[in-house]
């Protein structure tokens, strides 16, 4: 009984084995969630999966409310000058040209107005710009049409190229993930701090992810900085947010947020592939 437990233990092992050595050519993404990505008719954010996102569209919806204040008290005094100073209601109009309460009025509330907008979006934009001290340092190269990715601290570099509509499956990524999916992934741990060292080897290209509120220009010959701390797992899209060619549309990014475990389990793993690609994400296994 114990031989037959051991057995079929061993068996499951080695099927194991089997599927992943199946896997390895491709990027699974089992138990993975498709969070960051748009839809069919959508007119929002996407849901918010750092702090910097949920600053972001917090301050978006702010301005709004401001902006929709704004635009009512211009109509409705728009309004009462139609309704009320038209020719037929008032035949004999004023002629005094100056009014000082009035103008300096209408000076300091666009001020106040515009002192108020900067001091809530300064802090945001600041915190976007002011790098932290990073948990995992991720180099991203944009490639006429494709991002290239290196993990300085781990030695580990691959390239990312967008999926074709019947490769889709093969990576576990539905249809709708077309023009968004890509074969490899930047897979990185949930709630660390990771810092995108962004930059390109040919034209200027854009490192965008919209969930979480970072895009950076890519430009030949500089390195520009940009950070998130990702504080959901799942999967995340973006795209080359730069006009670089022909292919500009083709070339998306997909970010895997994982388990700290499931991170370290495919950088070991993908240290031991061959140079210059990345191991599959298997979430399901680790766990
Ligand atoms: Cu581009």
């Amino acid at each position: 009984m114990r031989f037959a437990t051991k057995l079929s233990g061993l068996g499951a092992a080695f099927s194991a084995m089997m599927a992943a050595g199946t896997l390895m050519a491709q990027d699974g993404i089992t138990g993975l969630e498709v969070v960051g990505a748009p839809h069919p008719k959508g007119t929002g954010f996407q849901p918010a999966a750092t702090e910097l996102a949920r600053d972001q569209q917090w301050l978006d919806h702010m301005l709004l409310y401001l902006c929709i204040g704004v635009v009512a008290l211009v109509l409705t005094l728009l309004l009462v000058v139609i309704l009320r100073y038209n020719q037929r209601v008032n035949p004999k109009p004023s002629r005094f040209t100056h009014n000082t309460p009035l103008e300096v009025t209408w000076t300091l509330i666009p001020i106040i107005i515009l002192v108020v907008l900067g001091s809530f979006s300064l802090p945001v934009l600041f915190k976007q710009q002011e790098i932290p001290e990073a948990d995992v340092v991720i180099k991203a190269i944009g490639n006429q049409w494709y991002w290239s990715y290196e993990y300085p601290d781990e030695g580990i570099s691959f390239d990312s190229f967008m999926l074709a509509k019947e490769d889709l499956a093969d990576y576990g990524y539905s249809e709708s993930d077309y023009l968004l999916a890509t074969d490899t992934a930047v897979v990185v741990p949930v709630g660390k701090k990771v810092v995108v060292q962004v930059t390109a080897n040919d034209v200027i290209h854009s490192w965008k992810i919209p969930a979480f509120a970072v895009m950076q220009d890519a430009v030949p010959g500089r390195i520009a900085e940009a950070w998130f701390q990702a504080d959901r797992e799942g999967i995340y899209f973006g795209q080359c947010s730069e006009l670089c060619g022909k292919d500009h549309a083709y070339m998306p990014i997909t970010v895997k947020v994982v388990s700290e475990e499931v991170y370290q389990d495919w950088l070991q793993r993908t240290k031991l592939a061959q140079m210059g690609t990345s191991a599959p994400v298997q979430v399901a296994q680790a766990e």
